[in-house]
């Protein structure tokens, strides 16, 4: 039976590389997420393995449910789901932030992860085995200035890991988490709203993590044997030891 991994946000950084390294264990992919054309070129990209590509929006939970019915039997034995959708929108300080970002943030970092943990758990139940990695962060560990809403949605990606595996314990379903520092990824150009001069000042003067980084660890956590959980990490990059203190040059 072949091993199956259903990554979504699989269409840029962290996800995009997660797909690719989980494809080298031999992990068959569901690739996820809203750009089709992404998701068409990831699918050239992956030759080892056959590759099954969903598009939705996370927010969108029949679409989600939808997507999920749609698998064809083969696909369905689903062993690794990395939740990893998800985005920072805007850095302002609470009393000026935008509602539409805060709507987006918690719509798709919160909701969106519950959403496809929800459609894809009872895929695990059926055969008792399965591991869901999360993608939280430091932001899910510490408070930054301005940072307020996007380390909420952090908080409770953490909050809902720790529970999930409280939950999922008795399902035989493992749970982990990783928290990651600064990745060089389209992240921070999302949450410049495009501005690519402000998104690449934030890694310059010291070596960030590269999404590379994060698709290994989560492809080691994810091959670790039946009975070893590596339930959570905290990767930084090691200039940075603490959300806003980088050794920057
Ligand atoms: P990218 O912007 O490069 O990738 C984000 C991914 O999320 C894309 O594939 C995007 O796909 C998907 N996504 C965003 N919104 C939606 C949506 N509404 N529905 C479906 N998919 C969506 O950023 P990263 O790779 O850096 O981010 C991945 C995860 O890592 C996020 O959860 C982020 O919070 C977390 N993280 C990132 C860090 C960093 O410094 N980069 C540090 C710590 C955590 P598409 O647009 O095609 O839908
Ligand atoms: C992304 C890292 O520090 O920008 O989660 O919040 S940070």
């Amino acid at each position: 039976m072949a091993k199956i991994a259903f990554v979504t946000g699989a269409t840029s950084g962290i996800g995009w590389a997660t797909a690719i390294e989980l494809a080298k264990q031999g992990y068959h992919i569901v690739a996820t997420g809203r750009r089709t054309e992404r998701l068409q070129e990831l699918k050239q990209q992956i030759t080892t393995v056959p590759v099954f590509t969903l598009e939705f929006d996370v927010r969108d939970k029949e679409a989600i449910q939808q997507a999920v019915d749609s698998l064809p039997e083969e696909w369905q034995q689903i062993e690794v789901l990395v939740n990893n959708a998800g985005n920072a929108h805007g850095l302002s300080p609470v009393q000026s932030g935008s509602l539409e970002d805060w709507d987006a943030m918690i719509d798709i970092n919160v909701k969106g992860l519950l959403y496809v943990s929800h459609a894809v758990i009872p895929l695990m139940q059926k055969y008792r085995k399965g591991h869901i990695i999360n993608i939280g962060s430091i932001a899910g560990k510490e408070v930054y200035p301005n940072g307020n809403v996007y380390c909420a949605s952090k908080h409770a990606v953490d909050a809902i890991s720790k529970a999930m595996r409280i939950d999922l314990v008795q399902e035989g379903i493992k749970v982990s988490e990783v928290n990651p520092g600064a990745v060089e990824t389209e992240f921070s150009e999302v949450r410049f709203k495009g501005d690519k001069d402000r998104a690449a000042a934030v890694y310059q003067g010291f070596e960030p993590l590269s999404a590379q980084d994060i698709a290994e660890l989560i492809a080691f956590m994810a091959t670790r044997p039946a009975h070893v959980n590596l339930a959570e990490v905290l990767v930084l990059p090691s200039a940075q030891a603490s959300a806003t203190i980088i050794n920057k040059q």
